[in-house]
């Protein structure tokens, strides 16, 4: 985004400045008489209208690498993440400042709107400072005479939102998929999921594997699924035995993988999913999540994680809250696909695959 402050004898003068410069896609954010003679307009645009939202929240260390590159670039991303914050907070002070600021004839100012359409976004879970992006991406280009009609830029919003969204389904292509991410979001529950609904519905030759040896519990778990479904179940505790297990698998369309749950703060047991990763390269890596899981505790989570290639997220508990747009701040974060949503805690009728159209609405509901 880019704020200028454009000057003009009047007020139409410096407006066809702020057209010269950044065409009619400006979003006017005030207008001041600073003497006689001279008039001053503050102007903002993206510098992509096209570009997706993004929220720049540690990029470079919250992007999601390829394995082997974690914690080298991890350490000096920190620096790169103290720059970047700095950056947005210096842009935000600025709107915010402007947005006080602005004087308007209208009816509803510019800032009202702004307000009451960020508290919307605010209220369904959406970071406010991912909220201020899309509706900055958004308002610019809007015409002057809807410019306070909330019904239509919601509608516009949410185009924006739909377009900012990617959907995959790792299950589409045969392969191993391993499920990880914090623990007791619904990683073996979704599995389970997956596993009937490929297994007994889409008739695919299946395997389960499970390397969460930590609780004693764990197999028995995912053991009591496989017979009800009738796909075998075996327990991998490192690497080596996993790839042996794969091997004697090697004829199943789909092998699914079930990791214990861990906190992204435990050095030891992340590391033991990195090495994983880099032993098992062709293994897809799915993080699950979960949608209550509000700011920073999700962040945490996918910087956390990101030190494996994850290649797609799935959300869980969507039946736990009305509010879903951790969803988005955790997708605009990550760059990464959705792929399954889960409803519930019903093996195997609580999960939707994700799409654009449900997320949506899932996100903004209203
Ligand atoms: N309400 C609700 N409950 C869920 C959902 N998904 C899973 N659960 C429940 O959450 C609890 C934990 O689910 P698990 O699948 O064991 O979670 P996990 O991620 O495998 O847990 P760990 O292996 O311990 O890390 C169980 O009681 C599930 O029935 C969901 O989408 N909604
Ligand atoms: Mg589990």
């Amino acid at each position: 985004m880019r704020i200028k402050r454009f000057a003009g004898v009047n007020v139409r003068e410096a407006m066809k400045a702020v057209k010269e410069e950044f065409g009619e896609n400006a979003l006017i954010l005030g207008t001041k008489r600073l003497g006689a003679g001279l008039h001053e307009v503050v102007a903002a645009i993206d510098y992509d209208l096209s570009s997706p939202v993004t929220l720049d929240l540690g990029r470079g260390e919250g992007d999601v690498k390829a394995s082997g590159t974690g914690s080298a670039a991890k350490d000096g991303g920190a620096d790169v993440l103290a720059a970047e914050l700095k950056n947005e907070l210096r842009e935000l002070r600025e709107l915010k400042r402007l947005c006080m600021a602005v004087v308007s004839r209208s009816e509803n100012p510019v800032s009202d709107v702004f307000r009451r359409l960020e508290d919307n976004l605010a209220a369904n879970g959406i970071d406010r400072r991912l909220a201020r992006k899309i509706l900055l991406n958004t308002l610019g280009g809007v015409a002057k005479e809807k410019a306070s009609d909330i019904a239509y830029l919601k509608s516009r919003i949410r185009e924006k939102v739909y377009a900012n969204i990617s959907v995959a389904d790792p299950l589409s292509q045969k392969g191993v998929v391993a499920f990880v991410g914090p623990s007791g979001v619904g990683k073996t529950t979704t599995i389970a999921k997956l596993a009937a609904l490929n297994a007994l519905r889409k008739k695919r030759s299946m395997a389960l594997v499970t390397m969460d040896t930590y609780r004693i519990a764990a197999a028995e778990q995912l053991r009591i699924y496989g017979r009800l479904m009738g796909v075998p179940v075996d327990v991998a505790k490192d690497p080596g035995e996993l790839r042996a297990l794969l091997g004697v698998h090697s004829d199943k369309d789909l092998v699914l993988v079930d990791t214990a749950g861990r906190s992204q703060k435990d050095q030891a047991r992340m590391k033991e999913l990195e090495e994983l990763a880099s032993a098992s390269p062709s293994m897809r890596f799915n993080l699950v999540l979960s949608s209550q899981t509000r700011d920073e505790a999700m962040y945490d989570a996918v910087r956390g994680f990101s030190a494996i290639p994850i290649g797609s997220l799935s959300f869980t508990r969507l039946d736990e809250g009305e509010a879903h747009g951790p969803i988005l701040n955790a997708m605009m974060l990550a760059r990464k696909p959705v792929a399954y949503l889960s409803t519930g805690a019903r093996v195997p009728e609580d999960l939707e695959p994700a799409s654009r159209e449900n997320l949506v609405k899932f996100i903004m509901p209203n």
